[in-house]
């Protein structure tokens, strides 16, 4: 039989279970990665684990979050990463490399290979061939250890691109293309398998930025082909020798079916507030425009730099326009600065910020109060960008710099010029010489803990009986920025659970915390469709499981956060009916009784409306591993029980 390219994937690292979608497998993981907003927990745990070295082939610890240094909290982190890094046998990537996903993929990429990370966009890697997913920071952990990765067997969508992408059309808008299509939510437990003709012509990094934002459909990870595009890329980081061809048999099989023919396709851009609300370029173009911000990883490319220095190349941006040029790494840095575009860009007024995620977290960059902000990043959820009330829209880098030249949202096939050439290079600058590798001799090192480091809270197993009201009703593709926002406020508290449970929920109702501590008790979150969408942030478990939740009723969740639940021992329950969700109201008390014996017996969970009213039937789908670990109150808790 023919068999696909995830199949062989999977194959290739199952540790238990079958490749039938639905049912529950393991993966063996090769590789891991961190980045510090999410790494310092990832380290906290792997500490509680009590293990003395990393058993993975490579795991890598990036720091290109937190990088803002207001204060001593960021800075204690990186110590502590880096001392983390020494004692665990871990790559550290220091401030100033990059984002983590290209330099990963520069440094470590291996076709054929898994990868496991505490970022979301940890799935960019597919870009190479490799089986890469995001996870919260405990999953990670355990993989460093040595434990398999468990996810539900995923459908694998075959996406066969046809033609080629026309002039001003790029990478950027394939994926705005896709989330059209599927929207936020329609790659839920899905591989996009990319695949076809129309692959020649995309360079490994235009796939990055394809794979990147697979994540933004909700997707367990998008795999494409180690061919030539591979080998030419790793050939520039001079690593020849460690490509390996691999791809799907000819007339593999798929459990769905997408065409896309590169050459009817278009600008198109996302509108705020979300990844899924794509359109046209021309449908909005005309809105003024007050900043255009180039990087981050969902286009981290050369090309995704040197293309808008071509396009501004002895001309001035609109005198409104802020122009953000964020470098991904400290490679495209150097090679910017040598092949001249940086030049270009500063001399059109374009503004260098350092290498690293930025404002595509909030980090800094946040756009004045009602004006329009164009990004090449990800995610424009509310609020994300640091001002309330935003207005980001996501695109391609040429829109992103014909809006900044035109000072209003622009359809780069307007401009007066030439769509720009450009050529890969042969080779790029070394990057690995910067990474601190880890020792070959294991040395006694000291967790260096400053003051923002804060151990662990501990939580105690399910209680058998939970009474509690609904202390928030949330609607549909509420996102983990929500539940636990970042940016350059919250950001520097991801050690600090008590901290950051402040909060927690409070783009959504500032007095959540508040209430929550007067309940001092029990309560449940209620949400509408893929609850928790977005990152792999383990606080959006974390700071609410501290505060009192101890279940969160929905009616679907994202895979990496209802995992992340589980792991912290909130109970993910699914609502059986619409009507339910439409007439539960905030402030409803509920109570269930027997809740483990309820949770191991069948998939249904009866809740009573403690005014007498009547019965609410819920269900959950829970495999027995998981409904063990909620029980006994997370996975840290279970792990340690059985040590
Ligand atoms: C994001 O893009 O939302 C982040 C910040 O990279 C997150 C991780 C985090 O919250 O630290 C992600 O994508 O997982």
């Amino acid at each position: 039989m023919a068999i696909n390219l995830a199949h062989k994937l999977i194959e290739s690292h199952l540790a238990t279970g079958k490749l039938k979608a639905g049912e529950p497998i393991e993966l063996i993981i090769d590789q891991t990665l961190a980045q510090d907003a999410t790494g310092t927990m990832v380290m906290l745990e792997f500490e509680a684990l009590g293990i003395p070295q990393v058993k993975t082939q490579i795991s890598a610890q990036y720091v290109d979050h937190n990088l803002i240094q207001a204060d001593y909290k960021n800075a204690d982190d990186h110590l502590f990463l880096r001392s983390a890094c020494r004692k665990y046998g871990i790559w550290y990537s220091r401030p100033g490399n990059g984002v983590s996903h290209p330099v990963h993929m520069s440094c470590f990429g291996i076709p054929g290979k898994t990868l496991l990370g505490s970022d979301s966009h940890t799935c960019a890697a597919g870009s190479m061939g490799m089986l890469a997913m995001g996870a919260g920071g405990l999953q990670v952990a355990l993989a460093m250890a040595g434990r398999p990765f468990s996810i539900t067997m995923p459908q694998v969508v075959g996406v066969e691109l046809t033609g080629a992408l026309p002039p001003w059309v790029s990478a950027k808008d394939i994926i705005l293309e896709m989330l059209r299509r599927y929207n936020v939510k329609g790659g839920i437990n899905k591989i996009f398998e990319y695949y076809g003709p129309g692959l020649k012509k995309l360079t490994a990094m235009d796939r990055h930025v394809i794979a990147n934002m697979g994540q933004e459909m909700g997707a367990t990870a998008s795999v494409f082909p180690a061919d030539d595009a591979v080998r030419l890329f790793l050939k520039q980081q001079q690593r020849e020798e460690d490509f390996v061809e691999f791809h799907a048999d000819p007339g593999a099989n798929y459990d769905q079916h997408e065409t896309i023919d590169l050459s009817t396709l278009e600008p198109m851009i996302a509108c705020p507030s979300s990844p899924g609300k794509v359109v046209p370029v021309h449908e909005v173009a005309g809105k003024p425009v007050y900043q255009s911000y180039i990087g981050s990883s969902a286009n981290p490319g050369l090309r995704d730099f040197v293309i808008p220095a071509k396009m501004v190349a002895g001309r001035m941006l609109s005198e409104g326009v802020s122009l953000d040029i964020n470098p991904t790494s400290r490679q495209l840095l150097e090679d910017l600065s040598t092949n001249g575009a940086l030049n270009e860009l500063l001399q059109a007024g374009a503004r260098l910020h350092q290498t690293g995620c930025n404002g595509c977290i909030g980090m800094g960059q946040a756009p004045a109060s009602g004006r329009i902000s164009l990004r090449t990043v990800p995610r424009n959820f509310p609020g994300r960008s640091g001002t309330e009330e935003d207005a980001v829209y996501l695109c391609s880098p040429e829109t992103a710099t014909a809006s900044a030249l035109c000072g209003k949202i622009t359809d780069p096939r307007e401009m007066d010029m030439e769509y720009p050439s450009w050529r890969e290079p042969d080779q790029l600058a070394d990057m690995r010489p910067t990474l601190l590798a880890p020792q070959d001799i294991p040395v006694k090192v000291k967790l260096e803990k400053g003051p923002n480091i804060k151990p662990l809270p501990q939580f105690k197993a399910l209680e058998n009986k939970i009474v509690g009201p609904v202390l928030l009703k949330a609607g549909d593709n509420v996102s983990t920025d929500e539940i636990l926002p970042a940016g350059v406020e919250i950001l520097p508290l991801r050690s600090n659970i008590p901290e950051i449970s402040h909060y927690a929920f409070s783009r959504i109702d500032k007095q959540f915390y508040q209430r929550a501590k007067a309940l001092n008790g029990n309560c449940f979150v209620v949400g509408g469709e893929n609850y928790g969408q977005g990152s792999s942030r383990e606080h959006a478990a974390i700071a609410p499981r501290y505060l009192g939740v101890c279940c969160v009723i929905a009616i679907s969740m994202a895979r990496i956060h209802r995992r992340n639940l589980i792991n912290f021992g909130i109970v993910p329950l699914l609502f059986k009916r619409i009507e339910d969700y439409q007439s539960i109201v905030q402030d409803k008390v509920l109570r269930i009784e027997n809740l483990a014996q309820q949770l191991h017996r069948s998939s249904t969970v009866t809740a009573h409306l403690e005014d007498g009213s009547g019965e609410l039937e819920v269900q959950h789908n829970m495999s027995s591993e998981e409904v063990a670990t909620v029980i006994a109150g997370g996975l840290i808790n279970q792990v340690r029980n059985k040590i």
